[in-house]
């Protein structure tokens, strides 16, 4: 296989129970390369882009709204098979269904709000991760 990029968001409710180096360092300790690294407070354009897919479902305006509640932390990722294997690392959407051992299950909940705040973003294609590594890292990595 060939080496490819994963991008990867701390989302405003990990970054503010600072969760961030916990999820750089899984990241890591499975191997894979931190390529590019910045704390961001995102803005409407950019979250706009990101959720593109979503927009119209009843979760895209609370899911806006949480995105852009503080900053984030966005990382480029690397490595052999990265895309499915940080979505694996990250555990199912929904941190009450997501495994013991991923992120969202390890250190997720329900929370009660109109939103899943799951820690966590990545991409789920090389389509995707190209489309939102360009919009997280405009100037490149
Ligand atoms: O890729 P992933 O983050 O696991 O889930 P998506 O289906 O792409 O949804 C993006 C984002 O939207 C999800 O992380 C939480 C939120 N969301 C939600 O709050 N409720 C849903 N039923 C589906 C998604
Ligand atoms: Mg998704």
């Amino acid at each position: 296989t060939q080496p490819e990029r994963s991008l990867v968001l701390v989302k405003p409710d990990g970054y503010r129970r600072g969760l961030s180096g916990e999820v750089l360092a899984r990241i890591e300790a499975k191997g894979y390369r931190l390529a590019a690294l910045q704390v961001v407070e995102a803005t409407r354009e950019q979250l706009a882009a990101h959720y593109e897919e979503h927009e119209g479902k009843p979760f895209y305006e609370p899911l806006m709204e949480f995105m852009a509640s503080g900053p984030v932390v966005a990382a480029v990722i690397e490595g052999h098979g990265c895309i499915p294997g940080f979505r694996t690392l990250a555990g199912a959407t929904n941190p009450t269904d997501a495994a013991p051992g991923s992120i969202r299950g390890d250190l997720g909940r329900d929370w009660g709000l109109k939103v899943q705040q799951n820690i966590v973003h990545g991409s789920d294609s090389p389509e995707s991760a190209a489309r939102e590594i360009s919009i997280w890292f405009p100037d490149g990595v």
